[in-house]
């Protein structure tokens, strides 16, 4: 077992039975010219978790750990998007239409794909959702059941979209989660914030919190000892 340093106390984990999922770190969402930038959000402060998410990442591949990345996006002809979604506010472009990284969160597109930085290795898990959530509407659970998944190490943006509501559906189904403060953004810096927060208040409601570094020294350590 591996413990990290962790809010709201130690976070303790077996790397064998446990998945990085790497949340929607979409070019849609983290590029200039995505879909994030043309609702009008600062697309840098969602590209500062990608350097130590490199290193997170690189360590979990060369530790054995499970690998599972997640996309945001809808199938062509929206037939998986709710009105509720699709509808939703006044932006200058909406989900499935053309921008300049192809249509907007739509599958096989460009700007649906993750970013070059962070791209899956073959092998590696890539689930396609077409909600918040990494459970609803894919076979997340069902991946994670078959490989003995019992604790998930979540980065990626955005903290309180599609982060908080994975790192909620898993807390529900019992997986025990650390959410990575720096490899974790949000475009509103607050929100980010009052998110972390919200994970490891009441005595850790949600998961655990704790920085790239804590967990990194936890591996290295326990690499050493193997
Ligand atoms: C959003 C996400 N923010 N991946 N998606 O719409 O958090």
């Amino acid at each position: 077992m591996t413990t990290v340093d962790a809010a709201p106390g130690a976070y303790t984990f077996d790397p064998a039975t446990t998945a990085l999922v790497i949340i929607d770190m979409q070019r849609d969402f983290c590029e200039p010219e995505g879909f994030g930038e043309t609702l009008g959000n600062d697309v840098s402060l969602l590209r500062s978790v990608i350097p130590p998410l490199q290193e997170v990442l690189a360590t979990a591949r060369a530790t054995g750990m499970t690998v599972i990345h997640t996309r945001e996006g809808h199938v062509p002809d929206l037939s998986d998007c709710p009105p509720a979604k699709l509808n939703r506010g006044e932006p200058s472009l909406r989900i499935g239409d053309p921008g300049p990284k192809g249509r907007i969160l739509i599958r096989g597109e460009y700007g649906h794909d993750i970013i070059d930085e962070l791209k899956p290795e073959p092998g590696e898990l890539v689930i396609d959702k077409p909600g918040k959530g990494s459970f609803h509407g894919t076979t997340f659970g069902a991946e994670l059941e078959a490989r003995g998944i019992t604790s998930l190490v979540v980065a990626g943006v955005t903290t309180e979209v599609c982060v908080h509501t994975t790192v909620r559906e898993a807390n529900d189904r019992g997986y025990e989660c650390l959410v990575l403060s720096d490899c974790t953004g949000s475009y509103f810096p607050e929100f980010h914030r009052v998110a972390l927060e919200m994970v490891a208040a009441q005595g850790g409601i949600f998961g655990w919190v704790a920085d790239s570094t804590a967990l990194l020294s936890a591996l290295t350590a326990q690499e050493a000892v193997a």
